[in-house]
């Protein structure tokens, strides 16, 4: 049976009881993570973990658990769950305390719950790309919080699920922010372009190692801004997530993104992430 944590204790998930009073049921009144491991083994943990730390600090809630204790939860459940590929789910809320909208006074421990959950990469969808629908990008204005708020998103996904698309690309007045849950990257005449870093984007770890790969290569990038028509007018188009890597977009609505495949720079990105990831006796970190 899969081993979850709750605040100190791994166990099952029928365990597990989360209070009605929890303000993240109530609020979305905290953050969380996403940790990918390849091969039993963590995929950028310090990233992600360095995150969370500072999402938690955006919110000005007081992490119960220093980094390392979180590093040895998120092992422990991989080692306990026997994973070799898939990712560790880990939420951290404001804890429980009579629903009133201010922080609590006496202020309550945060609740940490996780968990692993096996998958494997993406591969098909890797090679064939994928389609994504234009949705207006109606979220707050603290978009790079990881923060459990995620109507925003949830409704964008939605909205492109039901019309037969993969993703949501999101804009603020026609200017390209990011995916619901991706970051989106452009390509044209060899420059690959991304939204900036700032309060409208979550800061994808994904993204970063994207970006560090662009250099290592020698692809020029622009973090810049751009509009959701030069979007349709790029010669590539991909996003990038903890479970996604590197994802080719082939279509933005019912517009084909260059030659309607996979793109060249996005395949050398593919190439040169995979490269990277943890393989099977390559040592341990996890
Ligand atoms: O399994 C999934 O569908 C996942 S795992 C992580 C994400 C999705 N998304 C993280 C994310 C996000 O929520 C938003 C709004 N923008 C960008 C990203 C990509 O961030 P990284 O690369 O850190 O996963």
């Amino acid at each position: 049976m899969a081993i979850y944590f709750m605040d100190g204790k791994f166990t099952n998930k029928d365990e597990i009881k989360i209070s009605i009073e929890d303000r993240g049921y109530y609020f979305g009144d905290g953050v969380y993570e996403v940790v990918k491991v390849y091969s039993g083994k963590f995929f950028t943990e310090e990233e992600h973990i360095n995150r969370l730390f500072e999402s938690a600090k955006k919110i000005k809630m007081t992490m119960p658990y220093t980094k390392e204790q979180i590093s040895s939860i998120i092992k422990e459940l991989i080692v306990q769950n026997k994973l070799i590929e898939g990712h560790v789910y880990l939420q951290v809320t404001r804890g429980s305390a009579t629903r009133q909208h201010h922080f609590p006074t006496p202020s309550v421990q945060p609740v940490v719950t996780a968990y692993t959950v096996e998958a494997t990469r993406p591969i098909l969808d890797m090679e064939k790309g994928v389609s994504v629908k234009s949705v207006e990008d109606v979220r707050w204005l603290r978009c790079d919080i990881k923060s459990l708020n995620l109507l925003g998103s949830v409704l964008a996904k939605e909205e492109a699920k039901d019309a037969g698309y993969a993703e949501a690309l999101l804009h603020r007045d026609g200017i390209v922010t990011e995916g619901s849950s991706t970051n989106m990257f452009g390509v044209k005449d060899g420059v690959v372009y991304t939204h900036p870093v700032s309060n409208l984007i979550l800061e994808g770890i994904t993204r970063q190692v994207v970006l560090t790969l662009c250099g290592q290569l020698g692809i020029p990038v622009k973090e810049q801004a751009f509009m959701l028509a030069e979007a349709y007018e790029m010669d590539e188009f991909f996003y990038t997530s903890t479970t996604a890597e590197v994802m080719p977009i082939t279509k933005i609505d019912d517009q084909l993104i260059g030659s309607g495949k996979r793109g060249r720079y996005t395949e050398k990105l593919q190439q040169a992430f995979t490269a990277q990831i943890p393989r099977l006796g390559s040592g341990i970190n996890g």
